[in-house]
């Protein structure tokens, strides 16, 4: 578990934006209650606060609305006590839920990344190469974004730098014989798992869609069990844009997890707390930098905790 070990704090160093602007900073919830009396006109700035960081209009209200009964009913009276009933309030919106890798018992277990242009799948790829070998795995990537100029280069940068290898085809090329190729490869190499890296796709992007589905399957005849985790990435600083996506792709066939992306980039990190509302898809990481080592696996608990420290 060292790499853990290294990468404890990302997750705060990747809020420190979100947390300034809805917790520590001068306009931010600490100083906004601490030493204050709780009354109707504070409770309304407490919903601004939550709706700024993008935290979701229907989590947000039932937020209020029991911060509310609960004021009215003497039970809360101050603004400091507000503060640790909304992280108690916070954690308990995530239900106790498996959000590890599901890798399977055979190997190779197969990951496929999906997600729009620019969202950082092929940056994410990197960080989940780098957990895996952190665990001992050997890993295998697949350049399935035959599509942009460029993104089999990309991979191929990070794969040198991480030492392992990249199964790739022809630029234009079918993604789904490179996926062919791939599983073939790691089998035959024995690799622990195989990640496939896909074209950016717009959920409205019908053709593209269909050549996820039919990555699925080729990968699904040719290994059993596979397609063992296909993670949605999403771009933290996309505010609403990352919710439709969410609600598009888990209408989509066999979405597993979200790998939340640039959480570090946004002051708006609440929208975790916007996906657990709009989706029953588990966020499984959050990417919080640019570096392989920018990841961390996502803990409800951990999250809140990062958000309101000092
Ligand atoms: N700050 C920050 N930048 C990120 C993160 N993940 C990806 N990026 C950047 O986002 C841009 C697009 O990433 P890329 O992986 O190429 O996206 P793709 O098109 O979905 O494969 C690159 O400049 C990445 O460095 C992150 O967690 N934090
Ligand atoms: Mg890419």
């Amino acid at each position: 578990m060292a790499f853990f070990k290294s990468i404890l704090g990302t997750l705060t160093k990747g809020l420190h934006k979100t947390r300034e602007a809805l917790v520590t900073g001068a306009r931010g919830l600490r100083s906004l209650l601490t030493g204050r009396r709780l009354d109707d006109a504070l409770i309304d700035e407490i919903q601004t606060r939550l709706l700024q960081a993008d935290a979701g209009p229907k989590t947000t209200a039932k937020l209020i609305g029991s911060i509310r009964a609960d004021f009215k009913a003497g039970k809360i009276e101050t603004g400091d006590q507000v503060l640790s009933y909304l992280k108690a309030e916070l954690k308990a919106l995530w239900p106790a839920a498996d959000r590890s890798l599901r890798l399977g018992a055979g190997k190779p277990a197969v990951i496929i990344m999906t997600g729009v242009n620019g969202v950082g799948k092929t940056t994410s790829i990197s960080k989940l190469t780098r957990l895996l070998q952190s665990q001992g795995k050997t890993v295998l990537l697949g350049a399935c974004d035959t599509f942009r100029a460029g993104a089999v280069a990309q991979l191929e940068t990070w794969a040198g730098r991480l030492g392992v290898q990249v199964v790739k085809g022809q630029q234009g090329g079918d993604p789904a014989a490179v996926a062919f190729d791939a599983c073939a490869a790691a089998k035959s190499r024995g690799v622990d798992v195989l990640i496939l890296d896909t074209a950016g796709r717009l959920q409205t992007q019908d053709p593209l869609m269909r050549q996820l589905s039919k990555i699925v399957s080729v990968v699904s005849k040719q290994i059993p069990g596979a397609p063992h985790e296909v993670l949605l990435v999403l771009d933290a600083t996309s505010g609403q844009n990352a919710l439709r996506q969410a609600e598009e792709f888990s209408k989509a066939a066999g979405v597993t997890g979200v790998f939340l992306a640039k959480l570090d980039g946004t002051a708006k990190g609440g929208i975790v707390i916007a996906i657990r509302e709009a989706t029953s898809i588990p966020v499984k990481f959050v990417g919080t930098g640019e570096t392989p080592e920018d990841v961390e696996p996502f803990d409800p608990e951990a999250f809140v905790d990062a958000l309101f420290a000092a």
